[in-house]
């Protein structure tokens, strides 16, 4: 299907690149091969103390991730037990800083500033404004943003809904920053509307292992505690940089290590965090030279995953290493799971790995009596991204590696709510619990799935949807095909932005498009009934609340409970509780605890330290599937075909961004300093393609649609990246990922798996 000349549509501009070139000069100097450490805490600490005034951010500081603080909005990995007072890392501090900046994008802003000015500013730029901090509307064909009253654009919102032909003809997308109860109650609001049209940004993330570890396991997430990774004796991290993206994962890292542990990593990149860690909470991380993480290192081809698992699960059953009796209890399929040769020439060109390579890390697999597969992007987006994960359980199951101390499944969640989300219900497929949320509230839900995120796409820019609501995130800027997503969400009717800071999608409104600003986590929330709390899942499923501590950052902001339940009543009146929700978020526990299994007894578990949601493998070997028994797949290898000239890319986070929010223009582990439009190349592809270091070349993708995209001006930077591959930053990339260019199964787009050829820059 061409992604482009469907539907009655005009086809959309040309790609165009989202920074402006001529201020984007990095300078470029060696990658570090230590993470962490001082240097570490020092940024961190300029980033929290210097912005949003000293005290503000110190105070911020101390309650990140403790018992009676909030969660911090960085990542999703858990908090341990025994917290130590300082439990947050380099990154974290930056997410602090960033939600609690002093600077503001008031009405004065938007008044100096239209939209189409801020349509040319950076993203870096754009977050520079800071915190919106009054509701802003765009009406039709005026070219700025002017204040309007919460009544007022309740009513707007509700008129331009019951105005639909079809309820599905409006799209409510999430981002996994949201709390637990503003996820219940969204889509609370979108089902009793009457759509399960409710994608979200695990559709861009961890959906494929989702997919992948429902069909095999039964439940959808990962299988593993915090005292499982200290008690790991292998643990293998795949597809994942942990020292950018989940520093506090880190620590654990180097607990399991001082236990005896050994890691093996595979990446096509030497990334920092998987070489080295000095853990800036321990004197010998602040004094001494730090751990050394990774035993072995596997520079892997991009998607070359699919063919190592396959191989080493081949390796595993030469030698006999296999749990024969895991396997005759608790699994099915074994017996049509591929034979046990490797075809090596096939598996050393897909992995770019020697077949010695190979063997030991099979070895390491067959001595470990516990063994933990932790991973992330890496894997998750790829065409073939469901496959590969499945080939994963497949060597899990076959050593009997789940269900038992030590050992599991560890997809490693982005968002720091995101897992929770899902448990709420943030989903356009309809949960199993739907009946329950049918008979508490007497409503009628939808039996069809919704749109997911790139169906949601296809369906704004088809006329099929016409109002597009975004509970957080930034669906302009995180979506892949930037000129097809912002010519769709220009189209609607109306676009409503929930929205803490000033982003991309601000300047790409529909007809109407409101911008609505919300409390961040770190500020407190009160209400009628008092000073609320929220709460959390973290990625090894364990639920805690999370309080916010700072005075809010303007007086006109509600919590995103109050805007949700507002909007509730203005659309559907007091047929639902909204009034209660709004005035007491133990209301809203209440109904969760009715509706979705696994919640009794809600409001009184979530003190303290929170509770762990039952995962059937983990707690007992149990696996939910139809037959009982955990599923062997068979699927076989694959690997991303390039052409002769051309090189896989991918795209990926800088130190110093979180997603589409752009902190500072470095990224110090990679040696990259003062710009993005970099694109890091084997030296000894460059010498092929007759690329010097330091040209500049623009990047052109090509799809089997036959469209090419392009992205301007990137400086070639030579990077001990695997042969045949390359790397950018999301969201710069985005414009050269087709909308058609998904994974098979579960609807991902396939940022890290694009076709690109090198020319030289324009300029
Ligand atoms: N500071 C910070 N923290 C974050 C985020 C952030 O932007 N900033 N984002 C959050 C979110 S939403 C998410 S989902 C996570 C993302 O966390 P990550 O998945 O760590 O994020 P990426 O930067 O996309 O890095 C992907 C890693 O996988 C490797 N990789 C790419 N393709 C392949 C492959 O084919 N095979 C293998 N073996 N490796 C591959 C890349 O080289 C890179 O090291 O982080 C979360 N935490
Ligand atoms: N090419 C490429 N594309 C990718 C990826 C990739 O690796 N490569 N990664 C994908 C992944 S893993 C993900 S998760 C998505 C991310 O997609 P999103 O979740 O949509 O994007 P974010 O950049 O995390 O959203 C940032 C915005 O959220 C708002 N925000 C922050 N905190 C809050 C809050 O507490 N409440 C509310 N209401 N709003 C808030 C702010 O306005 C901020 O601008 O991007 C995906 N896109
Ligand atoms: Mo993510």
């Amino acid at each position: 299907m061409s992604a482009i000349h469907t539907g009655r549509h005009q086809p959309p501009e040309r790609p165009r690149p989202m920074s402006t070139p001529e201020h984007d000069d990095p300078s470029v100097s060696a990658p570090k091969r230590t993470a962490a450490g001082i240097p570490g805490v020092v940024t961190g600490l300029r980033y929290a103390l210097g912005k949003p005034g000293v005290t503000r951010g110190a105070r911020a500081l101390l309650r990140i991730n403790q018992a009676d603080g909030f969660d911090c909005p960085g990542c999703a990995w858990p908090e341990p037990e025994h917290r130590s007072t300082a439990e947050f890392c380099e990154n974290g501090a930056k997410a602090i800083a960033e939600e609690a900046t002093r600077n503001q994008a008031d009405a004065g802003f938007f008044a100096e500033h239209s939209i189409s000015e801020l349509a040319t500013w950076t993203d870096h730029r754009l977050g520079r404004a800071g915190r919106i901090s009054r509701p802003m509307v765009r009406r039709p064909d005026s070219d700025h943003y002017e204040a309007i009253s919460w009544n007022d654009a309740f009513a707007l919102i509700a008129e331009q809904l019951t105005g639909l032909d079809h309820p599905d003809q409006a799209v409510f997308y999430t981002s996994g920053r949201t709390s637990n109860e503003a996820a219940f109650c969204y889509q609370l609001l979108a089902r009793a509307f009457g759509t399960n049209n409710l994608p979200d940004c695990s559709n861009y993330c961890h959906e494929s292992s989702g997919v992948a570890l429902s069909e095999t396991i039964g439940i959808g997430k990962g299988s593993v505690t915090l005292d499982d990774i200290h008690q790991a004796d292998l643990l293998v991290i795949v597809g994942q940089n942990p020292g950018t993206n989940h520093p506090r994962m880190l620590t654990a890292l180097e607990k399991a290590k001082k236990n005896g542990a050994s890691i093996l990593a595979i990446n096509p990149m030497p990334e920092a965090g998987l070489l080295n860690f000095k853990n800036p909470q321990t004197p010998r991380g602040v004094l001494g030279g730090g751990t050394p993480l990774a035993d072995q290192f596997l520079r892997i081809k991009l998607g070359g995953d699919h063919a190592l698992f396959t191989a080493i699960g081949a390796l595993l059953r030469q030698r006999g290493a296999i749990d024969t009796a895991f396997i005759a209890e608790h699994t099915s399929g074994y017996d049509d799971y591929a034979d046990s040769t490797v075809d090596w020439e096939f598996t050393t060109a897909a992995t770019g790995l020697t077949r010695d390579e190979i063997e030991a890390a099979a070895d390491r697999f067959a001595d470990s009596d516990a063994t933990i597969v932790c991973w992330a992007m890496g894997l998750t987006q790829h065409t073939e991204a469901v496959a590969t994960i499945q080939e994963i359980v497949n060597v899990q199951l076959l050593r009997g590696m789940i269900g038992r101390p030590g050992a599991g499944l560890c997809p490693v969640r982005g968002h720091s709510n995101v897992q929770g989300d899902r448990t709420m219900g943030i989903w356009e497929v309809p949960p199993p619990w739907i009946p329950a949320l049918e008979s508490e509230f007497g409503i009628e839900v939808p039996a069809e799935a919704g749109y997911h995120a790139v169906a949601a796409i296809d369906a704004m820019r088809d006329g099929r949807a016409r109002v597009f609501i975004g509970l957080g995130g930034n669906f302009a800027a995180a979506s892949p095909d930037t000129a097809v997503t912002e010519a769709a969400l220009r189209q609607q009717d109306l676009t409503v932005h929930i929205s803490t800071t000033l982003n991309r999608s601000h300047v790409v409104p529909g007809r109407t498009g409101l911008i609505l600003p919300v409390l961040g986590r770190t500020e407190v929330d009160t209400q009628a009934a008092g000073t609320q709390f929220v709460t959390v899942e973290d990625s090894m499923s364990n639920v805690h609340a999370s309080r916010g501590r700072l005075a809010p950052v303007s007086p006109y902001l509600l919590s995103e409970v109050a805007l949700i339940s507002r909007l509730g009543t203005a659309l559907l009146g007091d047929t639902l509780p909204w009034r209660e929700f709004e005035a007491d978020y133990r209301a809203v526990r209440q109904h969760i605890a009715a509706v979705v299994p696994g919640f009794d007894d809600y409001e009184h578990r979530v003190r303290g330290t929170g509770f762990t949601l039952p995962h059937p493998p983990r707690d007992g070997r149990r696996f939910t599937t139809p037959d009982g028994k955990a599923r062997f797949s068979h699927n076989r290898p694959t690997a991303p075909q390039v052409p002769a000239g051309r090189l896989l890319l991918q795209s990926l986070r800088s130190h110093d961004q979180y997603n589409t929010t752009i902190y500072g223009l470095d990224d110090r582990y990679r040696g990259i300093k003062g710009g993005r439009r970099v694109v890091f190349c084997n030296p000894d592809d460059l010498t092929e393609l007759g690329i010097a270091a330091d040209d500049h070349v623009d990047l052109v993708s090509e799809w089997p649609d036959g469209e090419e995209r392009r992205a301007e001006r990137f400086r070639v930077v030579p990077y001990p990246i695997a042969a045949g591959c390359a790397a950018t930053y999301f969201p710069e990339a985005n414009p050269l990922v087709a909308l058609s260019a998904t994974a098979k199964r579960s609807n991902t787009p396939v940022s890290k798996a694009i076709v690109v050829r090198l020319e030289p820059a324009g300029r």
